[in-house]
């Protein structure tokens, strides 16, 4: 063995007996909720691996972000590894204000989710990536040439896509894929054939790898646009504005988490950047390794950096 890792066995040996003293008893495993993108199910499984070196019995539940936000106030499910701002700030905020979960910090990403298209559309539709241009345009990613009305393909998560479309005069209509994955099959076969489309998309993500693309330049985001009506272009609707541009990535965890600091404290040191969310997007959905294949990998190539994130305080006492 060489020295570094005798260092890092030490660690992990001493760091298991020390956070052994925590009352695992009270809350059995730590519960990590998987959801149903690459980025998050990646790193859910990263940090579920990291816990499971320090003595902890891990369970992955899987949920969609509509169902986790009871369930982590109540402590039936515990760790959230990606909170985006521009899909869940709101639950998340009102969670917060209520004093029912702990805020683990952010990401060192920053991100944005909104309508995006592929480059080649600009040369068929003048003016974007500004919104208006969709105004002129919305015939290009109709279903049949014959209609005006344009198709946006939603992703499975809640956003107020038709708050939107109405309240900015779109000519639009919404369908929703089932899963995430639909999004990048329907974008990949558009691509191969240079088709319009418009889609949900978000960086850090693949896609920003593998495709050159936009997202929609809508009137700046506000928080006063999702709540007061005549704040922006329309006085009369509310959502008459983008996501956030450069949204937080944060993690949450259940209260009942601070009675395991040496867990709860690895959590809050946990930080990846745009570069390698993006890139261990890639590894699953273009080079098609499992999620925790892809956990394996990154925790194999990046000891430096997960090792930062054992809490010295957890070995001191
Ligand atoms: C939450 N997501 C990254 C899929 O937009």
């Amino acid at each position: 063995m060489n020295s570094n890792k005798k260092l890092l066995y030490g660690l992990i040996f001493l760091t298991v007996n020390l956070c052994a003293s925590e009352d695992k008893s009270k809350i059995g495993p730590v519960k990590v909720i998987l959801n149903d993108w690459t980025s998050q199910l990646v790193q859910s499984y990263i940090t579920g691996k990291l816990l499971s070196q320090f003595g902890y019995t891990v369970k992955y539940i899987k949920l969609p972000t509509a169902a986790q936000w009871y369930k982590i106030s109540r402590g039936l499910v515990h760790v959230q590894m990606e909170v985006w701002q521009g899909t869940m700030e709101k639950q998340y905020l009102h969670l917060l204000q209520h004093n029912k979960i702990i805020d683990a910090g952010n990401h060192e990403a920053s991100t944005r989710e909104d309508w995006w298209y592929p480059d080649y559309v600009e040369k068929l539709c003048p003016g974007l990536p500004d919104w208006k241009a969709l105004k002129k345009c919305s015939h290009i990613f109709a279903k049949s040439a014959d209609s005006l009305r344009g198709i946006y393909l939603g992703g499975p998560w809640e956003k107020p896509d038709a708050a939107r479309i109405r309240a900015l005069g779109l000519n639009f209509d919404i369908i929703r894929a089932k899963h995430g994955d639909e999004l990048g099959d329907k974008l990949k076969q558009a691509y191969e054939e240079r088709r319009p489309i418009l889609l949900f998309n978000w960086t850090p993500n693949w896609v920003e790898i593998k495709y050159k693309g936009k997202f929609i330049e809508f009137p700046e985001h506000h928080p006063e646009c999702e709540s007061d009506p005549l704040w922006g272009v329309n006085m009369y609707f509310t959502y008459d504005c983008g996501n956030p541009k450069n949204g937080w990535l944060k993690k949450i965890a259940w209260k009942g988490l601070k009675a395991y600091p040496c867990a709860l404290n690895m959590i809050k040191n946990i930080s990846f950047n745009n570069t390698e969310i993006a890139t261990f997007s890639y590894w699953v959905d273009i080079d098609g390794m499992r999620y925790e294949a892809a956990a394996d990998k990154w925790l194999t190539e990046n000891k430096q950096i997960w090792k930062t994130w054992i809490d010295r305080s957890c070995f001191d006492e």
